[in-house]
């Protein structure tokens, strides 16, 4: 069984109708730790982030917990927990994707962190737009 170089990931997210681009992050952090640990936005963080999200919270966390390289879900409440959220569960690595480059180096005083590329070409609110007005013809 070959060693993983981290012990317990976090990442953190919306997951508002999961896509493949969520999918394939998920399965590259679970690449690099032993554990995955999905710091799920609420509703309520995510009316904060000027998000209005599709599918409800208690949803979006039950497919997050469903998939088999997902330890545990957390909640997101708000944008301060991160740092207490990585001691608390003693985590080594905080992980998200490219379009957050930058926005969590002060998480480095706590474990190491990694910006994953952002899988192209897809993202929840093009989903939205597709469905809005939709182009060609429907699977
Ligand atoms: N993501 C990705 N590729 C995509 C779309 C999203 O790798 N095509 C990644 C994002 O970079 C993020 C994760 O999937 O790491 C979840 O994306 P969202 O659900 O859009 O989460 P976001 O709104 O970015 O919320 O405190 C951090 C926030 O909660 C992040």
């Amino acid at each position: 069984m070959s060693e993983k170089k981290y012990k317990r990931a976090i990442t953190y997210g919306t997951y508002d109708l999961f896509h493949i681009g969520h999918l394939r992050l998920l399965k590259r952090i679970a690449n690099l730790a032993e554990e995955v640990y999905v710091a799920v936005s609420s509703d309520e963080f995510n009316a904060l982030k000027g998000k209005k999200c599709i599918v409800p919270f208690e949803n979006r966390k039950e497919i997050v917990e469903a998939l088999r390289m997902v330890t545990k879900v957390i909640r997101e409440d708000n944008w301060e927990q991160k740092i207490s959220d990585v001691q608390k569960y003693g985590c080594d690595l905080f992980v998200m994707g490219s379009d957050w480059t930058g926005k969590f180096d002060f998480l480095k005083d706590y474990c190491d962190v990694i910006y994953l590329p952002r899988t192209e070409g897809v993202s929840t609110t093009e989903i939205k737009q597709d469905i809005k007005s939709p182009k060609g013809s429907s699977c």
